[in-house]
Order: C-alpha cells, then sequence, then structure tokens
C-alpha cells in the first residue's frame, strides 16, 4: 500500500507535537516552579545570567516556531501527489540571488545581540566591586562540610582577634522530603543588599561551591584561593550542593544559604560572638571535668565532627577509614591517640583536628576511650591536650 498523507492529518499532528514541546520548553517562572527553568535568582549578577538565558531561549522558541511553520508549510504545499513541481528558476529570482547572504547576516545578528550582552554581564560576574560596603566569606571546602569564615567580623579570644566561623554540615531529613541532602545544621548567614565576596579554597581535595539562586559555582582547590561576588537581593533560603566529585560522601556536602535582613544580620553576628565567648571561657577555666560530662559533650562532638569517616557506632567504613571500636590506638597509650587526633595523619583523610579547643578535644579522646566497648575507663582533661599542644611545637 502507498503511504498517502493527508494534508489536514500532517497538519494536526505537527501542531500537537509542538504544542506539547512549548508548552514544556517555554521558559517562565511559571515553569521555574515546576522544574522546567531555571530557579528565580536571588541576586543581582544571577538576574542577569537569567536575564540572558530568558534572551536566548526566547530567541530559540520564535525561530523553532518560524522554521518548523515553514517546514510544515512546505511538506504540505508542496506534495508530490498534488502535482507541484519545483520552481526551475529560483536561483534567478531576486530572492534566489541574495538569500545567502541575508540569511546568514540575520543570524549572525542574533548571535552578536546574545553574545554582547553575555559579554558585559561576564565582566560583570568576573569584576569583584571594591568598596567598603564589600563583605568577605572565606568558603572552605573539607570532606565532608563546609567552613565559612566572616573575616570582617572578629571577637577577642584570650586577646586574639578570631573570626566568626560557622561549620555547616548535612543533616539526614526525611528521605521522602523535598529536602533529603538538602539540609544543614548551620547555614551560611548573609544580608540582603550587602555586597559578598566568596574566597574560594580548600583543605583536602577538590570541591565546588555551587548555589543555583545565586549562580555562582566556583572550584575550591587546595593551595590556591579563588572569587566570586554576590549581591543578594531578596531573603530566602536558598540551597545548593557541592559540585565537584570528592570522594565517598561528596552528595552529602549541601550547602543552605540563609539570606535575611541586614538588621537580623547584626543580631545573628552578635549572637555567635557570643557563643564563641562562652566557649571559649569555658575551655579556658583550668577545671578537672567529671567524666560524666566529657562524655557527654565528647558524644555530641564526635557524631558532628568525626561520625562521617568512623561512623555513629564506632564501626568506621574498612578499608577507607578504620573503626575506632577497638582500634589499637583508640585503647592503646593515650599519647598516641592524642598525637594522630592533634596532627592527623599525612596522605590521608585524618586531617590535624588542632583547631578545636582543649576542652573539646579532650570530650572527644574521652568519648573515644569509653564508647562502643572501648572500656579503657580513661579520662582526658583539657590540661592533658593543652600538654601535648606544647609538645606538637616543639
Ligand atoms: C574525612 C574522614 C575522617 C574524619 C572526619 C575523621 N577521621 Fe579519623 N581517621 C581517618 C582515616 C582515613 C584514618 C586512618 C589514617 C591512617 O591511615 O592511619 C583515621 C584514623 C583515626 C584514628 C586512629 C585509628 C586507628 O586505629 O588507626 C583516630 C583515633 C581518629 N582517626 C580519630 C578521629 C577523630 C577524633 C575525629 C573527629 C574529630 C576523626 N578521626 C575524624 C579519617 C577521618
Ligand atoms: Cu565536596
Amino acid at each position: 500500500m502507498k503511504f498517502k498523507p493527508n494534508g489536514a492529518a500532517v497538519v494536526a499532528a505537527s501542531v500537537a507535537a509542538w504544542a506539547f514541546a512549548w508548552a514544556f520548553a517555554w521558559p517562565s517562572p511559571a515553569a521555574a516552579e515546576l522544574g522546567f527553568n531555571f530557579p528565580q535568582p536571588a541576586a543581582g549578577v544571577a538576574q542577569e545570567i537569567y536575564d540572558i538565558h530568558m534572551l536566548t531561549t526566547t530567541i530559540a522558541a520564535v525561530l523553532l516556531v518560524l522554521i518548523f511553520g515553514f517546514v510544515i508549510y512546505s511538506l504540505v504545499h508542496h506534495r508530490k501527489d498534488k502535482g507541484y513541481v519545483a520552481d526551475q528558476h529560483f536561483h534567478e529570482s531576486w530572492f534566489g540571488h541574495w538569500s545567502w547572504v541575508i540569511v546568514p547576516v540575520l543570524v549572525l545578528g542574533v548571535d552578536l545581540t546574545i553574545a554582547n550582552s553575555a559579554q558585559k554581564t561576564l565582566e560583570r560576574v568576573w569584576e569583584v566591586p571594591k568598596g567598603e560596603d564589600l563583605m568577605d566569606v572565606k568558603v572552605v571546602g573539607h570532606q565532608w562540610w563546609w567552613e565559612y569564615e566572616y573575616l570582617d567580623h572578629s571577637v577577642q579570644v584570650d586577646g586574639q582577634p578570631k573570626h566568626v566561623r560557622i561549620e555547616s554540615r548535612y543533616t539526614p531529613e526525611d528521605k521522602a522530603g523535598d529536602n533529603y541532602l538538602r539540609a544543614v545544621d548551620n547555614p551560611l548567614v548573609l544580608p540582603v543588599g550587602a555586597k559578598v565576596r566568596f574566597l574560594h579554597t580548600s583543605a583536602d581535595v577538590n570541591h565546588a561551591f555551587w548555589v543555583p539562586e545565586l549562580a555562582v559555582k566556583k572550584d575550591a582547590i587546595p593551595g590556591y584561593v579563588t572569587e566570586t561576588w554576590v549581591d543578594l537581593n531578596r531573603e530566602g533560603t536558598f540551597r545548593g550542593q557541592c559540585a565537584e566529585l570528592c570522594g565517598t560522601w561528596h552528595s552529602r556536602m549541601p550547602i543552605v544559604v540563609e539570606s535575611v535582613s541586614k538588621e537580623k544580620f547584626a543580631s545573628w553576628v552578635e549572637q555567635q560572638k557570643q557563643v564563641m565567648l562562652a566557649s571559649a571561657a569555658e575551655a579556658s577555666v583550668d577545671k578537672t571535668w567529671a567524666k560524666a560530662d566529657l562524655l557527654a559533650k565528647g558524644q555530641d562532638l564526635y557524631n558532628s565532627k568525626c561520625s562521617a569517616c568512623h561512623q555513629i557506632n564506632g564501626k568506621g567504613l574498612p578499608p577507607a577509614f578504620p573503626a575506632l571500636a577497638g582500634s589499637p590506638i583508640a585503647t592503646g597509650p593515650i599519647a598516641g591517640h592524642l598525637d594522630i587526633v592533634l596532627n592527623g595523619k599525612t596522605g590521608t583523610a585524618m586531617v590535624p583536628w588542632n583547631s578545636l579547643n582543649d576542652l573539646e578535644l579532650a570530650a572527644i579522646i574521652t568519648y573515644e576511650r569509653n564508647a562502643w566497648g572501648n572500656d579503657t575507663g580513661d579520662l582526658v582533661q583539657p590540661r592533658d591536650i593543652r600538654a601535648a599542644r606544647a609538645v606538637a611545637v616543639k
């Protein structure tokens, strides 16, 4: 049987297919809600990038309509069964002569329209604005958590200025919920309206800081400092992820940006300073801590800072991460245990934890020596940590 397309059916099918594609591809804020478009930007630079995306997609959509219309029209009207005979003299007409020039010129015009706005935006993204109102935040990637240091906010601890610093770690959430693998204990809090410069680096392997609403994505490379900047223009909670494969728990280092008013930000900073002062004061008193207090503190700290690798149950994930339950180090001489925690082990994922204060380290180590059947009965006090640090300095 010979296939004889019916003109009306061809048109109907094409229009249906095309309307379907249109409904799903059309970029709009509503489509963003449905996940068909980029999320609504939350910063000036991000807005510019979004606008270029909209411009480009709109131009592409218009061209799609024109060209599909043209193709469908040609298919229907120039069919052989209609007896259509191709124009043998097209190239002799005026349009036949010039079309090969006119069409590329139009295409180039479209290209330049896009390229010009893209160029301007690239410059804006690249040029970190200078000035008083620029706020610096150092963003350090770790296996597998983020550290945020507010370089313009510090507090005097033991006569030394200390920056306000946040450790941000994944928190398990309802697996069916929207925020599964997208929630953290301490978000990166930033003020609306300020210009924020991020200084990116890493403490171990390559990571990448990426928050779609801010349009920022930058590699965090050990030994290098790279920068990006944003100007937040609305309040909200914006979620991103580490975007560079960085090991076992790459999927568990989400980024949460909490964008708040300037007043809220100021009071949040003040609160952080109070917390820092309080914990420094607590650590500096030369007191002998009771075992129960050390264990309780140690368990909290261990679960948040060490369990990603050594696991809550202390069984680790051998061979990558050794078990601490029954470990020869965690049940052997205290000095060896202190040494690996304070100084880490070069060339492994076990980094030095010497930025924790004496009380924190004493609590964690006491916990490790008494949990999961490690019944050494040992107590480690802050003064033991201080002594071990003094040895490490020599
Ligand atoms: C990013 C993963 C990671 C994190 C987080 C981590 N460790 Fe480790 N840890 C390791 C690795 C890997 C080793 C094995 C090093 C080696 O090859 O000797 C190790 C070894 C140890 C050992 C020696 C165990 C043994 O028997 O060899 C102790 C004790 C230890 N870690 C304590 C801690 C404490 C305390 C914390 C939290 C403050 C912590 N670790 C956080 C990866 C980690
Ligand atoms: Cu990472």
